[in-house]
């Protein structure tokens, strides 16, 4: 371990979120459904609270007083968003989330596609970063290719590099799996890249809240995340975009506030961000975020990063050790862990846990293509986050007995 890294104490940080005092069937709340979304800290509620309480108005319009200062806390958690990931203030839009980050992309890059042209994606993308590709590729009748995940839950490097072409005009790839938590070599992705003269684009959903991220050392063209699975509220998410890109890209969404003059005839857009922000955005959420970002800067990535791999190390250790489970992925992931238990369905094992006051996903996780891939239908899966502790770890694994138990000795 780096010595200079500053240890998380999840324990003290636990008492500012308020929802983890609650008890689920009297029992404590044992949060694991981090890769979901997360809780939030009073500092994040106190900041929504606070805009609605004070000074609650529209932004880049009025003259006012509240005008004036909701436009400068929005634009205030862009400078923030940016900095975040290493990126100038003009290439973060706030979007809903990165599934609208990615639509954004699909409809602005992909509808300049033609025929034949490939998008390459991997075998264990998200829904949310296939879905869109494929439909805009339909329309255009362009091709989507997989580069195919190892049987210990890798991207095969050399299948990657063989899967690119002189067609290949968009990557899209996902820093970090939502179902085995493997962490892609993207700068090395992104590198292969750009060899090729093709896109670069990175959802980092899973990764931003999670670790250290910069999009310079990275060498992406685009970089896709959601602000309520890193502490903040739901509704608003980042799209980062090299300016030069952005600058030369259709905006998705037209309306107000992305125009600078529009006459009966024709229109002139803003300047980025602005571009790509059509209408009223989620103002208490991009505050919100802000405060977010403020609360994971004060504890510093490489800690929560670092705790996480040390709980999820901790918990496929001991998961491995009980009978009939296995755990999909490979050893070095980040803060997510996916398991069955023989034979006994992972919605069971969700619903059980539930009894126990222990939150998981069990399912397919928005990533059916890898699912059947694998072989299964679905995956129980634990992912953590700062507040969660070694002891919830261990409540984890005692609460499986229990679920044997019912089901009877399947697992
Ligand atoms: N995964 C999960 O439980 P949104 O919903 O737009 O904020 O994020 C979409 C998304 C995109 N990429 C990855 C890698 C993701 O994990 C997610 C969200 C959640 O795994 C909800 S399905």
């Amino acid at each position: 371990m780096d010595a200079g890294l500053k240890l998380l104490n999840a324990e003290s940080l636990r008492a500012d979120f308020p929802i983890l005092r609650r008890k689920i069937n009297g029992k404590p709340l044992i949060y694991l459904d981090n890769a979901a979304t997360t809780q939030k800290p009073r500092q994040v509620i106190g900041a929504v609270r606070d805009y609605y309480e004070n000074y609650n108005a529209n932004v880049h319009r009025g003259i006012h007083r509240l005008s004036e200062e909701a436009t400068d806390a929005y634009e205030a958690a862009h400078v923030k968003a940016a900095k975040f990931i290493g990126a100038d203030f003009k290439e973060v839009i706030f979007t809903k989330n990165t599934t609208e980050s990615i639509n954004l992309l699909a409809y602005s890059l992909g509808l300049q596609l033609r025929k034949d042209d490939e998008i390459l994606l991997s075998e264990m993308e998200h829904h949310s970063n296939l879905v869109p590709w494929q439909q805009i590729a339909k329309k255009v009748g362009a091709k989507v290719m997989y580069a195919k995940v190892s049987a210990d839950g890798l991207i095969d490097m050399d299948d990657f590099s063989a899967s690119i072409s002189s067609r290949t005009r968009i990557i899209s790839i996902a820093h970090v799996s939502n179902v085995l938590g493997t962490i892609n070599p993207v700068r090395e992705m992104a590198k292969i890249a750009h060899d090729n003269g093709s896109l670069f684009v990175v959802d980092a959903a899973q990764s931003v809240p999670h670790m250290p991220v910069d999009v310079r050392q990275i060498g992406c063209d685009f970089l896709a995340f959601s602000s309520h699975k890193m502490l903040g509220p739901t509704g608003i998410g980042v799209l980062y975009g090299r300016s030069e890109l952005l600058d030369s890209m259709q905006p998705f969404i037209y309306g107000g506030d992305m125009i600078r003059e529009v006459t009966f005839g024709d229109t002139r857009f803003n300047e980025l961000p602005w571009k790509f922000e059509a209408g009223t955005p989620n103002i208490s959420g991009a505050i919100g975020f802000g405060a977010a970002i403020d609360y994971l800067k004060n504890i510093g990535m490489e800690s929560v990063f670092s705790h996480e791999q040390r709980l999820s190390r901790y918990a496929s250790d001991r998961l491995l050790s009980e009978p009939e489970i296995k755990v999909y992925g490979p050893k070095e992931r980040a803060g997510i862990v996916s398991f069955n238990m023989g034979s006994i369905h992972a919605h069971d094992v969700a619903a059980i846990l539930d009894q126990e006051g222990i939150a998981i996903r069990g399912g397919h996780h928005c990533a059916m293509p890898l699912m059947s891939k694998l072989g299964i239908s679905g995956s129980a899966r634990a992912s953590f986050y700062l507040y969660n502790t070694k002891d919830e770890v261990d409540s984890l694994v005692s609460s499986l007995g229990r679920v044997r138990k019912v089901f009877g000795g399947k697992g």
